[in-house]
């Protein structure tokens, strides 16, 4: 029998007694392991449904590995609370609508709104899934373009921004992010992460267990130092408590000891780092008075235990340092960015095989164009946020000043706002201030999948395809991976025909906002604006290509609109492509179509000097705005320590706010508890079981139950983020049966981290009282 797979190459039959079904590869979309599945698809056309989920074994970078939440995948086709068309509020009521309606109320109230308020009156909120789906991604940046406002927010700056800035001020771009070659590496100290819960982040690392094991078995030694002995610090070596939000004073200790036991081995990358201000003296001379033994007693690891791993670090030839989520979102997270960049830079650790290493992405990797070795630089505060003059990072204002520019009237403030992938009320400190700021816009637009307690407050929801209606490929994790490699995969199930994508949704409004003509009209030539958009990009990257053969490119990508021919763009012009045919052999979308298990790019090479794109061509150990940090740590170093702080928490079956209405997910025990020491508990009279009510510092406080361990640091205690789906307008049926509490409520949206914008999430003081 023969089934008709055109839309999955990759496709193998089988005829089975009842229907017939193939099996399909396709990506996770769902975190940063990017792992490859294999799909059980049955029936075919409009009847063809995904029955099973496993690991693709035969994938050339996860080797058949999977998390449980890959299998929810299949929930989240089927759950009945998932948008599938268009909804308009009309007298404060969500009705179903078509596209061309949902499209006619954007343009009749969008462009008003800025035409007397200005293009900054419109905001933007982005979150986590634009890293995650191809035609999100690329097509919020037309978007982005298209609207020109200063007012865009996102999920970086209560997540990786420290990361980034430190990264575009060393190293001169903010995606040249350096990760552990874990497969080659033999010590490996992590801080503030927790991959075999969050699967890797800022390192795309499938199978982190596996990875681990194996380092291990080969003599490696992994240690993670974290305010709770994780399930990361369960498969490790040694595992060191540190006090929440100190991580700083970790850091500058165990440099101070690098430089005091004169282990400060640069090797081959002396020659790469800046000298002067930002070079090792300057370095060496900011760091001698932060001794371990005064570090110790602010961040609780011994200085005995800072200079050893040290020494383990500087005599281990394949070691890296890697740090996440918990050392960023703290008040030093650009400056512990650095640091750990330091350490592995003075021990001679960075560009070499078994130590952090910067991948070779074939595509989109803005750290592979351009002149190789030097470059602009990354500048940040080019503009100021109207109400905190918080500095522009990466286009970007701190989303923690979102509400703000909402209440507060004059020239600029924020009217409207388009929501893209993205949940604030949940995800971003004081969420109640947030919710409540949205009631107070004149108009609102969401980009999302459910009616939740951010797209509650839109005036419109557009909803796209469901993940296995659509093409994908990850823009953004290659550039992130432990091993270079390219994977697509095509569509598995055909779209609804009433469906419209995400691309064309964003795009639509794009081409309203730059005022193209007929933008307003449903019959508006999308493809012809998608034709335009696409030469304009192809004449700025082939620059001083003759014209011929710049059209004749075009034709080679094809006339199919969307994101595909991006993608076919961005492979063949990449770092592996094959050069529109003049590198045969090399990279194509039609070479990633032949290839349905990944093509493998192989183990991470050295790229110094040809990645560097800094001003100086040089590595900027030290840099200035970081340097002048160290006043404020010394302020901070005389403060007392508090007497009982919260640190975030994930679970592997859990993702951010959004996957708690998943059926399979959601089973098991209640998971938004309140992780506390046994000694604490009883120092504040509760049990397990209890319920407590934590109170912020901002006077707000959340009440949940509490879970006893000794994996927690006394004084601390750890409850994860996302929840709080008790909001009644919300249209999540399951995970409103157990909805948590939003620690978000809790936290201080006044908290941040100057340099990046980023929320100060981890280490925040609290108070806890039993409820009566
Ligand atoms: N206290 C505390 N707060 C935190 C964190 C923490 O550790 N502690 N972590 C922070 C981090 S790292 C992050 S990244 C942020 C995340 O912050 P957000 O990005 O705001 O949160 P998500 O839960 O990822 O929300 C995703 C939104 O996208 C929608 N969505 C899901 N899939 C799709 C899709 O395919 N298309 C569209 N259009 N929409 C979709 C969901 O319905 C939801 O509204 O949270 C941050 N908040
Ligand atoms: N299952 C699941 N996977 C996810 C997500 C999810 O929500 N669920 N979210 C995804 C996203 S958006 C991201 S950004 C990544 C994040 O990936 P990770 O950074 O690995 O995230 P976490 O598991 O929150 O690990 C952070 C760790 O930091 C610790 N910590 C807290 N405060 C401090 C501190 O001050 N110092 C130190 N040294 N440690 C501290 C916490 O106890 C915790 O163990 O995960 C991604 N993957
Ligand atoms: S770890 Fe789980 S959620 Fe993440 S990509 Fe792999 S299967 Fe998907
Ligand atoms: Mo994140």
């Amino acid at each position: 029998m023969t089934l008709a797979t055109s839309s999955t190459g990759a496709a193998s039959e089988h005829a089975g007694s009842a229907s017939p079904t193939r099996v399909v590869q396709r990506i996770c979309p769902l975190c940063e392991a990017c792992c490859g599945l294999s799909l059980t698809v049955s029936g075919t056309g409009a009847h063809a449904r995904v029955i099973a989920i496993r690991g693709d074994e035969q994938d050339v970078f996860s080797h058949g590995y999977v998390c449980p939440k890959a299998v929810a995948l299949k929930d989240l086709e089927d759950d009945p609370d998932r948008l599938r068309h268009p909804l308009i509020k009309r007298d404060g009521r969500f009705v179903e609508a078509s596209w061309n309606e949902a499209h006619a109320e954007i343009a009749r109230r969008l462009p008003p709104l800025l035409a007397v308020h200005g293009r900054d009156a419109l905001a933007f909120t982005l979150g986590n899934p634009n890293v995650h789906r191809l035609g999100l991604g690329l097509y919020v940046q037309r978007l982005l373009r298209a609207a020109g406002s200063r007012n865009v927010f996102s999920a970086s700056t209560l997540d990786q921004m420290p990361r980034q800035l430190a990264s575009g001020w060393m190293y001169g771009h903010p995606l040249t992010v350096p990760v552990p070659d874990i497969d080659h590496c033999d010590f490996l100290l992590m801080l503030g992460a927790n991959p075999m819960a969050s699967n890797g982040s800022m390192w795309t690392v499938p199978d982190f267990r596996g990875r681990a094991k194996a380092m291990r078995a080969r003599g490696g030694h992994l240690v993670v130092i974290d305010p709770r002995r994780t399930e990361t610090a369960a498969i490790a070596d040694e595992h060191h408590f540190i006090r929440p939000g100190t991580d700083v004073f970790l850091l500058l200790g165990m440099l101070h000891a690098v430089f005091d036991q004169a282990l400060a081995q640069p090797g081959r990358l002396g020659e790469f780092l800046s000298v002067g201000d930002s070079g090792i003296e300057a370095l060496q001379a900011a760091v001698a008075t932060y001794t371990p033994a005064r570090m110790a007693a602010r961040c609780g690891v011994p200085a005995e235990t800072q200079r050893a791993l040290v020494r383990r670090l500087a005599a281990s030839p394949r070691a890296a340092v890697y740090s996440r989520i918990g050392s960023s979102t703290q008040r030093f997270g650009t400056l512990n960015s650095v640091l750990i960049d330091a350490l592995n830079i003075l021990t001679g650790h960075l560009d070499r095989e078994g130590g952090v290493m910067f991948p070779n992405a074939a595509a989109f990797a803005a750290n592979t164009q351009g002149k190789p070795g030097v470059g602009r630089g990354m500048a940040t505060g080019r503009t100021r946020s109207r109400v905190s003059g918080a500095p522009e990072v990466l286009g970007e204002y701190p989303t923690s000043c979102l509400a703000e520019e909402i209440e507060t009237g004059g020239p600029g403030q924020i009217k409207a706002l388009i929501s893209v992938a993205s949940n604030p009320v949940l995800s971003a400190p004081n969420g109640a201030r947030i919710a409540q700021a949205l009631r107070r816009l004149d108009f609102m637009v969401s980009v999302d999948i459910y009616l939740n307690e951010t797209t509650q407050h839109a005036d419109v929801i557009l909803p796209g395809l469901s993940s296995f209606e659509e093409p994908h490929y990850d823009v953004s994790f290659p550039q992130l991976s432990c091993r270079n490699h390219a994977r697509y995969s095509p569509p598995v199930l055909p779209a609804r025909p009433d469906a419209q994508s995400e691309w064309q949704s964003l795009l639509r409004i794009a081409a309203l906002l730059r005022g193209e003509p007929g933008a307003d009209l449903p019959d508006f030539d999308l493809a012809a604006f998608d034709d335009r958009l696409l030469a304009d990009d192809l004449r700025r990257q082939a620059a001083g290509v003759p014209d011929e053969l710049q059209a004749a490119m075009l034709k080679a990508l094809g006339s199919a609109p969307g994101p595909e021919r991006l993608l076919d763009l961005a492979l063949r012009a990449g770092p592996h492509g094959d050069r529109f045919g003049q590198k045969p052999g090399g990279l194509s979308l039609d070479a990633l179509k032949a290839a349905p298990h990944g093509v493998d790019l192989g183990a991470l090479q050295p790229r110094l000097p040809e990645i560097l794109r800094t001003p100086s061509g040089r590595i900027e150990l030290w840099p200035m705005p970081v340097a002048a940090e160290l006043a404020a740590v010394d302020a901070v170093l005389l403060e007392p320590p508090p007497d009982l702080v919260v640190v975030g928490r994930r679970d592997v079956r859990s993702n951010n706010s959004w996957m708690h209405n998943l059926p399979t997910l959601a089973k098991g025990p209640e998971r938004c508890t309140a992780l506390l020491n046994p000694a604490d508990a009883a120092r504040h009279g509760v049990q397990a079981g209890d319920r407590v009510r934590l109170h912020g510092t901002a006077g707000r406080a959340i009440e949940l139950p509490v879970t006893l361990s000794d994996e927690m640091m006394p004084g601390v205690v750890s409850v994860p983020h996302g929840w709080g789906h008790d909001q009644a307008g919300a249209r999540l049926g399951v995970a409103a049966q157990r909805p948590g509490a939003n620690l978000n409520d809790l936290l201080d949206d006044q908290l941040r981290d100057p340099l990046s914008g980023t929320s100060v999430l981890n280490g925040v003081p609290v108070t806890l009282s039993r409820c009566v």
